[in-house]
């Protein structure tokens, strides 16, 4: 996916009359340009250095998420090392919380740029090369070393102010296509910016500031129609994190987007408690297929300890009820093990979980959560926090593996504690991960008869879990050998499976187009009888089906 914010900075550059080269050094080692192994830091400072050379340019600047922190500042050392004049930045959510400690620790750096940045930027490139002293929303080094903090940067009122993406600057969306895979085209649109909340967990509010900006719903229409320009783009996928917190405008733009009839589905990322049926009619009637919705925890005393905010009255199961009416795939996000959670709040939570996969087309996603800098699990739990070996960081995903981020990562744990776990005990932390790691998968591949073998022993999710892991078995033979092997449909890319128990074990087969296309109408949106005037027969066909216990 290309990145957004660079795509926002060069178009603040370009509109400025600023000379800006843009590179996608995630996208470069996907694509095979650059090893994905101990060479990485090296082979990146390499490239820049080339381009730097080909267009001399003033400075570099790096974006960085916590999870890219450390290869990027490999990355700068390198380009120290190479050239001493140089003006070397750094910007993005990554720095949260460690700004000055990353100009303090490491002397290659010269400036963070803090928050937004599309004016500041700007102002930077035209202090050039006499530095950045008056620039608001900056830490820099001055010419004697020292640590200087510039002015804050108010942040821009309308976001109508913001430039254009420039899509000419990075590699056609096609070319990402090529490594994320055929079916995808997924476009991120920078749709806003900001959150009132401070979630514990979470580093948006103190980065962005703690009010909501969506860009205003008609530029927001103009941003997505123009994916239609991009060859290959195929869906959009909204960034800011809280979709609704502004009902009129998400209403505004559900409208603005219906009259538009653009043809390009779009997903977003939002809190339970700012969607409602109606909203989320309209939404899926403007083209909206899928959500992720921030869960947590199943529990009220649990996401109250950790800051979420919402209501205790809340009824998640009826928010997830209204997704599927309005044809809208919700993806829940649980966090297992937030401070508070003990085991019966565990319990409530996969219970949550084992009821919302009973529900048409939900995708589970649950993790553990890594008490990054800037947030406020960071600033209690940082310094206590450790490693776990063989338990990957969901907040790095995949990076910090070279051995250049290693040590860094090493030398200086308290800026990289996204790499850490709560201090919550091995054997527990390990059980979390392993039922975050396995029993999403078999929910939404086995809702029914998981719930109909919890209804069997008189056993909650957790005790089926557990009993599952001690049989040593994989979850279909428990099932098998429990007799109680419900059939099953399953919504896969290319359509629905029907999974049957057999004599001889468990039977997968794919249902038909226009079988698969009749049956995904049935998310609880229509009646059996305006399904028969639709679709003649249905009837006699669904009950077909229930006698095979495909369908209840
Ligand atoms: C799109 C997105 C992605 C895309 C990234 C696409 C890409 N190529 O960049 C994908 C899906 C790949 C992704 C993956 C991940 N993401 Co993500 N992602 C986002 C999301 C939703 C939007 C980011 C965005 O583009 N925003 C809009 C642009 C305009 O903002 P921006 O990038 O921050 O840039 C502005 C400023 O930061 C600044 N700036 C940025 N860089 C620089 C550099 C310089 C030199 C300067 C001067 C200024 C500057 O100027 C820009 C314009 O104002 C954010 C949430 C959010 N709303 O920010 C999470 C977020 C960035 N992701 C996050 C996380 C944790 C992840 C994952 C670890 C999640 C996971 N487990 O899968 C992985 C990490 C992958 C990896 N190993 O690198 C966290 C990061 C937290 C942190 N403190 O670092 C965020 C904040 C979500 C959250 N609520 O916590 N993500
Ligand atoms: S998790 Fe969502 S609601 Fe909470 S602070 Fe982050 S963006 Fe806001």
């Amino acid at each position: 996916m290309p990145p957004p914010g660079l795509l926002r900075l060069g178009g603040a550059l370009e509109r400025a009359g600023i000379g800006v080269e843009l590179d996608d050094l995630a996208y470069r080692m996907a694509s095979g340009e650059l090893p994905a192994d101990d060479g990485l830091a090296d082979a990146c400072a390499a490239r820049l250095l080339a381009a730097h050379a080909r267009e001399h340019c003033d400075a570099i600047g790096l974006s960085v998420m916590g999870a890219t922190l450390p290869i990027a500042l490999a990355i700068h050392e390198r380009l120290r090392r190479a050239d001493a004049r140089l003006a070397l930045w750094i910007g993005g959510p990554g720095t949260t919380g460690v700004e000055r400690a990353l100009l303090e620790r490491f002397p290659f750096l010269d400036l963070v740029a803090r928050g937004e940045c599309e004016e500041t930027v700007v102002e930077l490139a035209r202090a050039l090369p006499r530095g950045p002293e008056g620039v608001a929303g900056v830490l820099w080094r001055d010419a004697h070393g020292a640590v200087r903090s510039g002015p804050a940067r108010e942040p821009l009122r309308d976001l109508s102010a913001l430039p254009r993406a420039a899509w000419h600057l990075l590699p056609p969306i096609a070319a990402y296509k090529r490594i994320t895979g055929a079916a995808d085209g997924l476009v991120p649109i920078d749709s806003g910016r900001g959150c009132v909340y401070d979630c514990s967990f979470c580093t948006i509010g103190r980065f962005w500031g703690r009010r909501s900006r969506p860009l205003p719903a008609a530029r927001l229409a103009d941003e997505i129609a123009e994916l239609r320009s991009l060859p290959a783009a195929r869906h959009a996928y909204l960034c800011h994190d809280i979709f609704g917190a502004d009902r009129e405008h998400a209403l505004e733009l559900c409208a603005e987007l219906e009259r538009r009839q653009l043809g390009i589905p779009w997903e977003v990322r939002a809190r339970a408690d700012h969607l409602d049926r109606e909203l989320l009619e309209r939404m899926g009637r403007a083209g909206c297929y899928r959500v992720l919705l921030g869960i947590e925890s199943a529990d009220a005393a649990v996401r109250k300890r950790n800051q979420k905010g919402m209501s205790s009255e809340i009824d998640l199961l009826r928010v997830v009820d209204d997704c599927a009416a309005a044809g809208i795939v919700p993806i829940l996000s649980l966090i297992l093990g937030l401070p508070g959670e003990d085991e019966r709040a565990l319990r409530v939570s996969l219970d949550w979980c084992a009821a919302a996969a009973l529900r048409a087309g939900v995708q589970l996603s649950l993790h553990l959560v890594n008490p990054q800098p800037g947030c406020a699990l960071g600033e209690e739990f940082g310094a206590a926090s450790r490693a776990l070996d063989g338990v990957p960081p969901d907040m790095a995903l995949g990076a910090g593996e070279t051995r250049a981020e290693r040590e860094l990562i090493a030398s200086h744990p308290d800026l990289f504690t996204t790499w850490t776990l709560l201090p919550q005990g091995e054997p527990h932390l390990r059980d979390l991960h392993a039922i975050a790691s396995e029993l999403p998968e078999v929910l939404m591949r086995y809702p029914k008869t998981f719930a109909e073998l919890c209804l069997q022993r008189g056993c909650d999710a957790l005790e089926l879990y557990r009993e599952w892991k001690r049989s040593g078995h994989n979850f279909e033979a428990l099932a098998l050998s429990s007799a109680r092997f419900a059939g099953e449909l399953q919504r896969a890319a290319d359509g629905v499976l029907a999974v049957v128990p057999t004599a001889r074990g468990v039977q997968v087969s794919k249902l038909r187009e226009p079988a698969a296309a009749i049956l995904a109408e049935l998310d609880g949106s229509r009646t059996v009888e305006e399904l028969e005037c639709l679709h003649p027969g249905i009837d006699a066909a669904l009950a077909r089906f229930r006698e095979a216990g495909l369908i209840t």
